[in-house]
């Protein structure tokens, strides 16, 4: 066949590191041109392969090399890029540019995470999620690595991999994949009091995200602002969607790791694909120096939260997500995080885990993307000019040109140069250290149950009751009864009735001794205090021929104009005919929708008779009502509510003018889930 691609072609380049390869001949890494792909070189028609097929080698080699070592937490994850921009300079107290240049434009890649399962595993897990941003700044990139959980389940690292240990699957069979209902991690947990206050929180509805776009981060460990004139503070980072904090109920969340394993992924690709570009507000909650010892707990505890009704969360900037990757692997999996990223007026503190931390990452780097020169990755270059002496070592890219490659040289007039700290080189803040050589810990960090006894205090009563459902289902699945029991005496320090529950529903004897005199609770904790819209939230239209047309068209527009995201669901693909000529195109089916996958049901149903059809859509409205989702129907689909019992229900909606039935939709839509029903 004539090959029509001009063989003069220029070898195009989007810039030094994204290549498009379309359009363009295959050739061999060398650039040699290949003149046939899938055929091997072999002696004769039917004969062996012949070594010397350098092209088969080649290629096979490199397929055999595809993969590296995934991340030994937080293997799963998905990334964006993005770009922050600061409200008010934070000059008082930090010198980080990056916080004080309200002008700038700073960009980030941000990857979110599970913690637990295999590169493999599912979205929606019950876990915690990493929350990890790569702010790309003139002064070097800063990296700040969170959570979506703001305490951590140990005080000190070196307890990290045995806590990683029990929770990830069991060494013996490797099983269950991505879950903590299992002996080993709650053997863990009743013998480690000190993760109690975590363990709450794992077993709250943070750990089920509704989305990525719908979760906070927190940079749980305090670290230091510190001003151009040397003083320092205390901070701790937040990171506050614009949509709110909300969460999936567990049964949702459970069948969604079979309906679409991705479902995390696909919502925050599809959001940034539509435009509607995830928004987070970065905080900061601020100690000066002196007030260090004010709390009833340690600041460098990272079990502990400072609570927002006692140091108010400063609204500092806000990121926007505004471009999925390229190449998954080339971005999101290449990418290496680091807490000791930081820029001049970020500082660490004695946060034994914070400590442990700045060990870990790079350490770990060095194994999984294989050797010391991880930097000149595309996605982990500084976009700030960077030199210094350090040479050579695997997949080295940059040719450095020039005999000198040592400090204290007069061959290139002693460059590169440190630079002081007046013209922007990194000064470590000058905390006075003193102290025997000690394996002890302060006792300061020995109040396990205060905070989770907090936690509890501020949950409403559907968070109460999620909580105990989740400890219901994880410790319900641990076999060892002793195990079951040693954990329903923890919890007992936390609150006795929480304890009590969950031992009936576990089969082991309630505890009659227990509980705790805490009485504080702080209201910002219950995601019933958070931001409520019904943007980006999909909602699935189910409709068939003979709809009402002017009816069903008048409400779509009116949701599409509020932002929601209306998804059509008929009996097959395709064009679905309503009343006085108004079409609409079905782009899910009978086979491929799940009312897991959205946010609200719109029940028009139409005339159809088809039984898979009708079936389908009564599945769907069941579960939807189950899930306290918002139900809206009309016509034939309003007959429905009847059969089960759902009408004027709490959420669903009926009656009314098209534009009235919409805007009372997008208020209910709005509300999350109805959890009074
Ligand atoms: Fe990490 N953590 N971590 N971590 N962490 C890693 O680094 C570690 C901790 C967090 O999307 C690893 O590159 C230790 C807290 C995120 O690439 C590793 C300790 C918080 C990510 C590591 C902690 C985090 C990681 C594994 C306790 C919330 C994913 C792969 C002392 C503030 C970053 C890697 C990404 C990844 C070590 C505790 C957040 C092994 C030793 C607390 C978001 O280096």
């Amino acid at each position: 066949m004539a090959d029509k691609r001009n063989s003069n072609e220029k070898d195009e380049q989007l810039d030094v590191f994204r290549v498009v390869d379309k359009g363009k001949y295959m050739t061999t890494n060398q650039g040699l041109k290949v003149s046939e792909d899938e055929l091997s070189l072999t002696a004769g028609v039917r004969g062996p392969t012949i070594m010397e097929d350098f092209h088969f080698r080649e290629k096979m080699t490199h397929f055999d090399h595809e993969r590296i070592p995934e991340r030994v937490v937080h293997a799963r994850g998905f990334a964006a890029h993005g770009e922050f921009e600061l409200y008010e300079s934070m000059e008082k107290y930090t010198k980080a540019k990056i916080f004080t240049d309200t002008s700038k434009k700073t960009p980030t890649f941000v990857r979110f995470s599970t913690v637990n399962g295999a590169r493999g595993s599912a979205d929606t897990a019950r876990d915690a999620r990493g929350f990890a941003t790569k702010f790309y700044t003139d002064e070097g990139n800063y990296d700040l690595v969170a959570n979506n959980i703001p305490v951590f389940f140990i005080q000190d690292g070196i307890k990290f991999p045995d806590v990683v240990h029990s929770f990830k699957p069991e060494p013996h069979n490797d099983i269950p994949q991505a879950s903590t209902a299992h002996d080993n991690f709650w053997d863990f947990v009743a013998n480690n009091p000190e993760n109690a206050h975590m363990v709450m929180w794992i077993m709250s509805d943070r750990a089920i995200p509704r989305s990525f776009r719908m979760m906070e981060g927190f940079g749980v460990n305090t670290f230091r602002f510190v001003n151009k004139n040397g003083e320092a503070f205390f901070v701790k980072f937040h990171w506050k969607p614009v949509l709110g904090t909300h969460s999936l109920i567990w049964d949702e969340a459970q069948k969604l790791m079979g309906i679409d394993p991705d479902y995390h992924r696909n919502d925050l690709w599809d959001a940034i694909e539509r435009g509607d570009y995830p928004e987070y507000e970065l905080g900061v909650q601020i100690v000066p120096q002196e007030d260090e010892f004010k709390f009833d707990f340690d600041l460098l505890d990272a079990t502990k939260l400072i609570p927002e009704e006692e140091v108010p969360v400063k609204i500092i900037g806000k990121m926007k997500l505004t471009k999925n990757v390229d190449n998954f692997f080339a971005e999101t999996e290449q990418v290496a995080f680091h807490p000791a990223n930081v820029v001049p007026g970020i500082d660490f503190t004695n946060d034994p885990l914070l400590q442990a931390r700045l060990f870990s990452y790079v350490d770990t780097q060095l194994i999984r993307l294989g050797g010391p020169n991880f930097h000149e990755i595309p996605i982990n270059r500084p976009i700030c000019p960077f030199h210094n002496n350090q040479r050579d070592g695997y997949h080295r890219q940059t040719i450095n040109v020039g005999r000198v490659n040592y400090h204290r040289n007069s061959l290139a007039n002693n460059t590169p140069a440190p630079a002081s700290p007046e013209e922007g080189g990194y000064k470590h803040y000058e905390e006075k250290v003193e102290g025997k050589k000690i394996r002890a810990r302060s006792k300061s960090f020995t109040d396990f149950f205060s905070q989770a006894t907090m936690f509890w205090n501020s949950m409403s009563a559907p968070e109460k009751q999620h909580i105990i459902d989740a400890f219901s289902f994880e410790l319900g699945k641990v076999k060892s009864k002793s195990v079951r029991k040693q954990n329903v005496e923890l919890f007992a320090n936390v609150n006795l009735e929480l304890a009590q529950i969950i031992a009936r529903n576990i089969g082991v004897e309630p505890p009659a001794q227990g509980g705790s005199t805490v009485t504080k609770a702080s209201p910002a904790l219950s995601q019933l205090n958070t931001p409520m819209s019904a943007k980006t939230r999909k909602v699935a239209v189910i409709l068939s021929d003979g709809f009402d047309g002017p009816y069903v068209k008048t409400v779509l527009g009116a949701w599409i104009t509020a932002g929601l995201v209306p998804e059509i669901i008929s009996e097959d693909l395709g064009m679905v005919k309503g009343t006085n000529g108004v079409t609409l195109e079905a782009t899910q089916n009978v086979y491929t929708a799940q009312s897991v996958l959205y946010d609200a049901v719109f029940m028009v149903r139409g005339s159809s008779t088809d039984k898979a059809f009708n079936e389908k859509a009564a599945y769907f409205l069941d579960e939807a009502f189950r899930h306290k989702k918002t139900i809206g129907a009309i016509g034939e689909g309003e007959k429905w509510l009847d059969v089960n019992n759902y009408t004027n229900k709490p959420g669903v909606i009926t009656n009314g003018s098209a534009t009235d039935f919409a805007e009372r939709f997008i208020k209910a839509v709005a509300m999350h889930r109805h959890w009074n029903r």
